[in-house]
């Protein structure tokens, strides 16, 4: 049988030019069903490689937005982009070259689009890179200061969701647990099996609690309708609840933790003045204070676990929600223990607290970057707006280098970052752009040279998935479209014009490389315990399941056990929950200890009509990705992304479903098409991230005419300590669009014309 696979799940080819989900996928992803129309739509593959007219005309970036492109062949695409990278490294040195990237290319282990770049950088004398992700740089780095452990080591031993489906009899998941989230894992993923736990949670009786703005966010539990951004405020109550009815596990606070009375003096208002009480928070989180001392008491008596999603911490202050769940699930002591304690980020991707045994599979080697300049992955826009500028990050104070090229591959920063119109402005900044995809995105759009990537579907590959208990052979379903070539042979070329072919390649082709790395994996497997087929064996099976793959495992259970034997690597040895070199820097945004502060935006301070914007992931896509395929199109409202609201709050407005709408702040503006949700709050407005950014000049204003949430959201970092995107705290006015309908422009190529065309300007 052949197979391919994505982030979303793995699949057979039918045969018929077409593929199907796994027989033994309990819950296939619907992203999946859009995946071979958008690899196949004509109007939105990149074809050939190109260079934008105004570049080569020498307009230094200004035309950066709205410009028309050049065909190139192969050839001179090649030589450009490599006589590109010698000048600029000549030039001002190669810490003028942004090689961050970031963003989720594709699942295959060999044709990594980053990987590849990052391996040609650094061939070529390095580059600067981005730190941590979009997902949950708070956590990245916040865990190594209160759990001496990074958020890798943290998630992979966190507790099992089986122990937790077993075992736990109060879940209080923070953000839900979504079955939406849940289709994803990096690397991809053979069973999609996070409802099982939920359901067997339920036949067992146990309490879920989903504290969100969205019901939607958790069906099976009762939902407790939290204000957006105030969950802080609600973890500290419910602490403040447990200690004053005397029911701390003082002993494991003793044990396990260092900071407890300052902590406990600030909960109790010793430090401030103020009790952090029920009634303190229900005015704070709107949730009514017997509700709160009800859950505190609840998650007394039963096996409790606190569970918080990723999405938590995309938010103003992300560090303190994480922080302080850790600490109430402290003060409950039942840390270490089976499906109890304290989780980040179940359901945010399908692996998270899978109970599978961790297989480290190789990788492409991407060498050293010579270049030790870096920055958190989003202060891009800071970077290029503030070249030599000053940054705090992590307990340090840094400099913004001075970018001249940025080089982008597998990623899309006019999807992924927050208040795109100001990365507009950035995005001018620099000397010259390069990307590759495979299709027409905002950011291929916004480059200079662009260069047509092959998608997965075309393509051999293999999938190994350190959390995935299969491997995939990748078959491809089709031939390249147009000029279209894999990354890997994109560099390849570029790697000859600059003289560097050969330490590149090392003298292998994709195949040669796959058998590199499959060799490899075979003994990683041996040491693992077991044998891999010979690579020609496993190609003509397709597939090879892990011999006894599951492999449950408790967070912290070592230490908990043992926390003198086996000590965190924290300055004290336990879990911190007052940091006392926090307490000496003052940083801004990351006090000592968990406390509430109120966000950079909030429906706690905000004019009578503002809503609060949730910005999550979409249903029918992985981010940008698939949103011309069949799925994200058939969801989309006269064209544009669907915006969620209570029925209650458009029938005040008079707004009806399938009503155009116009979502806008300060920041921008952008329509959507409205749906309605009876789970959802009042005050909050739902538009997922991922419909490409498509900004159009209407009578004097510039509006996003497709439904992308990012300009509205706030560039800024979560606080000084780990800078992370804020992508959740955004406030929003809504009202009808009754204007005309704007014609979208992101569903055609951008103009390209021919060479004769160029040569006769020229
Ligand atoms: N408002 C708001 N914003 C958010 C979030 C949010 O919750 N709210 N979430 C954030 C999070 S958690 C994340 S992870 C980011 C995601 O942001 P990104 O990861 O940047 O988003 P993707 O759309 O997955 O971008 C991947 C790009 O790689 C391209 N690609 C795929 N395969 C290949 C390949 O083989 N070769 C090449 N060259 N290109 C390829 C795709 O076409 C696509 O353009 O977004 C963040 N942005
Ligand atoms: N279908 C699909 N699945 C995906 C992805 C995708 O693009 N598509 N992307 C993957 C990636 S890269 C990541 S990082 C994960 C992210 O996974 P998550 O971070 O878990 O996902 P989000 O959708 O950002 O947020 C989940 C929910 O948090 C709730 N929420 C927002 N603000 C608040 C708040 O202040 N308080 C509370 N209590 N709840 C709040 C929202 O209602 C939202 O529905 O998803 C992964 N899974
Ligand atoms: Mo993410």
């Amino acid at each position: 049988m052949e197979f391919t696979a994505a982030h979303w799940g793995a699949y057979t080819l039918d045969g018929a030019g077409g593929i199907k989900p796994l027989a033994d996928d309990p819950a296939p992803s619907r992203i999946g069903r859009g995946w071979v129309t958008a690899a196949q739509d004509n109007s939105s593959r990149i074809l050939t490689p190109v260079a934008r007219q105004g570049w080569l005309e020498g307009d230094a970036g200004a035309n950066r937005c709205s410009d028309r492109f050049v065909e190139l062949s192969w050839d001179e695409a090649a030589a450009l982009v490599a006589q590109e990278v010698s000048r600029v490294r000549e030039t001002y040195g190669n810490k003028a070259i942004f090689g961050g990237s970031y963003g989720w290319a594709s699942a295959g282990r060999f044709h990594h689009a980053q990987s590849h770049l990052r391996r040609f950088l650094n061939m070529a004398g390095g580059y600067v890179g981005s730190r941590e992700t979009y997902s949950h740089a708070a956590g990245e780095v916040l865990f190594p200061h209160i759990l001496g452990l990074s958020n890798r080591a943290f998630q992979d031993e966190m507790t099992s969701l089986t122990l937790l489906a077993e075992q736990c009899d109060c879940l209080l998941a923070f953000g839900g647990i979504s079955g939406r989230t849940a289709q994803i894992s990096s690397a991809g993923v053979t069973h999609h099996d996070t409802g099982k736990v939920l359901a067997r949670l339920l036949e067992r009786g146990a309490q879920i609690v989903n504290v969100s703005p969205r019901g939607t966010d958790l069906p099976e539990g009762d939902w407790v309708s939290i204000r957006p951004g105030t969950d802080t405020a609600l973890m500290l109550a419910l602490s403040f609840e447990i200690v004053s009815a005397g029911a701390a596990d003082e002993s494991f606070l003793k044990a396990c933790t260092s900071g407890w009375p300052k902590w406990r003096a600030y909960l109790v208002g010793d430090e401030d003045g103020v009790a952090k009480s029920a009634d303190w928070a229900a005015e704070i989180c709107d949730i009514p204070a017997p509700r709160i001392r009800e859950i505190a008491q609840a998650l007394v008596q039963r096996r409790s676990m606190i569970a918080v999603n990723w999405g938590m911490q995309r938010a103003d202050h992300g560090e303190q929600v994480i922080w302080a769940a850790l600490g109430l699930a402290c003060i409950l002591g039942q840390i270490g223990q089976a499906g109890t304690g304290f989780a980040f980020g179940y359901g945010s991707t399908t692996h998270v607290g899978r109970g599978a045994r961790l297989i480290n599979w190789p990788s492409m080697p991407q060498g050293k970057n010579p270049v030790s300049e870096f920055i958190p992955v989003a202060r891009i826009a800071d970077m290029l707006l503030n070249p030599g500028g000053t940054f705090e990050y992590d307990c340090q104070t840094r400099t913004y280098p001075d970018i001249r090229l940025v080089y982008w591959c597998g990623g899309n920063p006019f999807h992924h970052h927050q208040d795109l119109n100001r990365l507009e402005e950035a995005w001018r900044r620099p000397e010259t752009i390069i990307v590759h995809d495979h299709s027409w995105t905002a950011t291929a759009r916004r480059a200079d040279i662009v260069l047509p990537a092959t998608t997965p579907l075309e393509r051999s590959d293999v999938m190994m998935n350190r959390r995935d208990p299969s491997l995939f052979y990748m078959s491809p379903l089709f031939d390249p479209m147009g000029q279209s070539r894999n990354d890997y042979d994109i560099f390849r070329a570029i790697a000859r014009a600059l003289g560097v072919e050969e330490a590149f390649t090392e003298g292998r082709d994709s195949e040669d490389w796959m058998r590199t790395l499959w060799s490899e994996a075979e003994k990683v497997a041996h040491v693992a315990g077991f044998d891999l087929p010979d690579y020609d064996a496993f190609r003509a099976a397709g597939r090879f399941d892990i011999p006894d793959p599951r492999e449950d495992r408790i967070a912290l259970e070592a230490f908990v056990r043992d926390p003198a034997g086996n000590p965190l690597d924290t300055e004290t040895g336990k879990i911190i929950l007052h940091n006392d070199r926090f307490a000496s820097l003052g940083i801004d945004g990351c006090p000592a200890h968990p406390t509430w502060l109120p966000p950079a935006e909030s429906l706690l301070a905000a004019d009578r009509d503002a809503l609060h914007l949730i910005s999550g992931q979409p249903d029918t896509r992985l981010h940008s990705q698939n949103d011309r395929g069949s799925e994200a199109l058939g969801d989309k409202i006269k064209g544009r992304e669907p915006a969620y609201l209570h029925p209650d709050t458009a029938a005040d407005r008079g707004l009806e479903e399938g009503d155009v709408v116009r979502l806008y702040n300060s920041r921008g503006a952008c329509l959507a098409g409205l749906r309605l949700d009876p789970l959802l709050r009042r005050d909050c407005i739902s538009l997922a991230t991922g419909a490409w950014f498509d900004p159009q000049d209407i009578a004097g204003e510039r509006i996003e005419v497709h439904g992308n949430p990012n300009v509205l959201t706030l560039d800024k970092g979560c606080s000084d300590l780990s800078q992370g995107n804020i992508a959740h705290t955004a406030l929003v006015l809504l009202e009808k669009w009754i204007g005309p309908l704007p014609v979208l422009s992101i569903d055609r190529p951008p103009q390209i014309g021919g060479r004769g065309e160029m040569e006769k300007k020229a």
